[in-house]
């Protein structure tokens, strides 16, 4: 039996197939949404909007996106029969608002039509609000002002500006009548998979923790949060279920690409959750960091530890449990803008990192977009040397260690020490960062063989869903592929590079107010 994980992310969509019996993938398959769907005009993952602080995307880019991808899944020669439970993840935060009566359409899909064409209709809103929009600044303030420390304390997280609850808030304030005309606000995970069941689909604990809604005690949509976030939420919010449980069956509708109806579709994760099991980081202290759009640190929680400074949060362990998640949006966005500024391939761009010297103690706070850790509301790029008149490895290298410093900084409320770090994501590939990763942090750092973990982790949740054990699986699919020991001749200078690093940030957050 095959199992397919999908991962709808901010700037494509990839799906994993893998065959647990043999322990091999057996697929992968990817569309981006700039080169793939021009139509959408969203080349990053998001339409151009005059305000920076506006990120959103037209839902029907990722709809015809999952089609696409089924179809080169095909193309690519899959045994598409041979698919015995779907799962998948998709970027966090974003929300889908749908108008009544969708459910209904989206369970008499037709095959002679596409997905995008049938359900179009059922949008309440033309354009979805994206992980990376930080539009709701007051609305964070408001529900702050309200409940105080018990919104971190209950939802794992202070009121954060990109999360859903602040989000469907703002939409309520400014788009009274629309807000109205929604029946239904789906996260994108449980969207695409609302699409792969008919219609009913729940939003997972991981997931769902990602919205400031969700009360982690009792593990249902807290009612006065979500009633006060706005008027008549409650009714509106999909049901809830943990990461391991079976959202629903698959429609006829998909026999299309050769998949068999009626198949178990396992509930969709956050692609930060769903990295965590791909990434098979199972003990306390052995932290996954993904290098995608954003650079994510997460590891499973022996217990709730919520960050006094706010930005580490607490989302549900899609194998059970809680695990703790920090965002750095500028992850790949600002290493690719400091590429681009040198003119460099990206092969080129590792090569000369890591030429430079080690933590010379050059130091720089990339904001090329607005970010999430610290809060950045302004792009905003500061140097603590000359940028004009460094080697371009210098440059390179104080954007890749400046980046592992912020990871040090902002990981030091967590009790359990990172123990080990396990890497994925497009930029595991960068070898100078790797080593800075293992340096900074002084622990061992291992490369997992795929790339996209959120992917994978959602092919082995479709997987366990289905019976197979998680540890098995991990040893099967998440085994590493390489080791980087750390140096410990470079501990000391990195220590003294942290202090300055937090001084570095401090001194321009006070200045920001
Ligand atoms: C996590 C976050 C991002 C998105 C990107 O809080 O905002 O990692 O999930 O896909």
């Amino acid at each position: 039996m095959l199992y397919l994980g999908i991962d709808s992310s901010t700037q494509g969509v990839k799906g994993i197939v893998i065959d647990p019996a043999a322990g091999r993938i057996v697929a992968e398959a990817a569309v981006n949404y700039g080169k793939d769907l021009k139509r959408y005009n969203a080349p990053n993952g998001y339409v151009e909007n005059a305000d920076p602080a506006v990120k959103e995307a037209n839902p029907l880019m990722w709809v015809d996106g999952l089609e696409l991808l089924l179809q080169r899944l095909v193309d690519s020669g899959v045994p598409m029969e041979r698919i015995g439970a779907i799962s998948g993840a998709g970027q966090q935060h974003g929300s889908v608002y749908l108008r009544a009566g969708s459910a209904d359409i989206f369970s008499k899909l037709v095959p002679e039509k596409s997905l995008s064409e049938q359900i179009s209709g059922t949008l309440a809103r033309e354009l979805s609000p994206i992980w990376m929009d930080r539009s709701t600044v007051e609305e964070c303030r408001v529900l702050t002002g309200r409940f105080g420390p018990a919104i971190q304390q209950l939802t794992g997280s202070m009121a954060t500006e990109r999360f859903t609850g602040p989000q469907i808030r703002r939409f309520w304030k400014n788009h009274p009548e629309a807000y109205n005309n929604t029946a239904q606000i789906h996260l994108v995970s449980s969207f695409i998979c609302a699409l792969l069941t008919g219609g009913r689909a729940a939003v997972d604990t991981g997931d769902g923790a990602g919205m400031n809604l969700l009360n982690l005690k009792t593990l249902e949509f807290d009612p006065e949060i979500s009633e006060f976030t706005a008027p008549g939420l409650p009714e509106k919010l999909p049901e809830l279920l943990p990461g391991n449980q079976i959202a629903g069956k698959l429609p006829e509708y998909f026999a299309k690409y050769g998949l068999r109806a009626g198949i178990p579709v396992i509930v969709f994760s956050g692609d930060n959750p769903s990295s965590l099991i791909g990434s098979g980081c199972s003990q306390p202290g052995v932290v996954g960091i993904s290098l995608g759009t954003s650079d994510t640190l997460f590891a499973p929680m022996r217990e709730f530890e919520l960050d006094p400074a706010g930005y580490g949060h607490i989302m549900g362990n899609p194998a059970g449990g809680f695990m703790s998640l920090i965002c750095f949006s500028n992850g790949s966005l600002a290493r690719d803008a400091m590429r681009e500024s040198l003119a460099l391939s990206w092969n080129a761009f590792d090569a000369v990192a890591a030429a430079a010297p080690a933590a010379a103690g050059n130091l720089m706070l990339p904001y090329y977009q607005l970010e999430s850790t610290p809060l950045v509301l302004k792009p905003h790029v500061e140097y603590n040397f000359d940028i004009k008149h460094v080697e371009p490895g210098v440059a390179a290298r104080a954007l890749l260690e400046s980046q592992a410093l912020s990871m040090k900084l902002h990981t030091a409320y967590l009790k359990d020490p990172v123990r080990k770090i396990r890497l994925s994501g497009g930029a595991s590939a960068c070898k100078a960062f790797r080593q800075i990763l293992a340096d900074v942090f002084q622990v061992e750092l291992e490369i997992i063989s795929v790339s996209d973990s959120s992917g994978l982790g959602a092919a082995l949740r479709a997987a366990a869903g289905d019976g197979w054990q998680l540890e098995e699986l991990y040893r099967k699919f998440c085994a590493a592929q390489a080791v980087i020991l750390p140096q410990p001749e470079n501990r000391s200078k990195y220590e003294k590079m942290l202090q300055q690093y937090a001084d570095m940030e401090k001194a321009f957050s006070a200045s920001e107010g």
